[in-house]
């Protein structure tokens, strides 16, 4: 691998929490709990995902496996899956165990098309925003939007906005009103992370 795509994936694998600011702005921020990590039974580099309200940490609403890559043509990349009957993996991130995350399969994931992040380089880290063309389409209380996200990822945390934009009109229908999440890392895995894919 080379150097900047460990450091993307390195920086990652850990979990990250808004609690100071959702404890500073109650009605505005949830309580987030954001955590990847490394799942050494797949291609190098794959990462779950949970997010989680932190007042239930096991019932996460978004259970994803996260690729970071590098591409010749589009450079730094994060390739989104999402995972056949996610519901059996629920809490697992955190589990001591590692029993049940290890049993995600390949045959398991489906790329989440218009969703991968195109990263560059930043100088605290990295900043991905999702690729261009409004193909990220999600399905929220029964209407269709396109996402357009961005994050920012740092040693000591990560800054995300989500937005959701009518596909027609363009117009912004859900999501940061109020500026980005602002998340600080809690547990760093990034040991594991360094250890998973020893002859890749
Ligand atoms: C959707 N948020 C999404 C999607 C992505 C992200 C990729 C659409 C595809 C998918 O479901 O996987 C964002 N995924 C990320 C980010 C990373 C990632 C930033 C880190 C690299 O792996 N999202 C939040 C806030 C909340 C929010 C807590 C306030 C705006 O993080 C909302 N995100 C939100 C909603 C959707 C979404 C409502 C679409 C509908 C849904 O999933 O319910």
């Amino acid at each position: 691998m080379d150097q900047q795509l460990k450091s993307l994936t390195e920086l990652l694998c850990g979990g990250f929490s808004n609690q100071q600011q959702a404890f500073e702005n109650p009605p505005l921020y949830g309580h987030i709990k954001v955590r990847f990590r490394p799942l050494p039974q797949l291609t190098k580099g794959s990462l779950l995902l949970e997010q989680a309200y932190a007042i239930a940490p096991e019932e996460p609403y978004r259970v994803r496996v996260l690729r970071p890559m590098r591409c010749p043509e589009r450079g730094l990349l994060i390739m989104n899956y999402s995972i056949r009957d996610d519901r059996r993996f629920w809490g697992s991130i955190e589990e001591a165990d590692p029993s049940r995350r290890l049993s995600i399969e390949e045959g398991d994931l489906k790329l989440l098309e218009g969703c991968t992040y195109l990263v560059e380089t930043t100088s605290a880290g990295f900043r991905g925003t999702v690729e261009p063309g409004c193909r990220c389409l999600v399905t929220r209380r029964g209407t269709t939007s396109y996402l357009v996200s961005e994050f920012e990822l740092s040693a000591t945390g990560m800054q995300t906005i989500d937005r959701g934009h009518d596909p027609k009109s363009h117009e912004h229908l859900w999501g940061s009103v109020a500026g980005p999440f602002q998340f600080d890392r809690y547990v760093d895995w990034r040991d594991e992370c360094a250890t998973a894919w020893p002859n890749a």
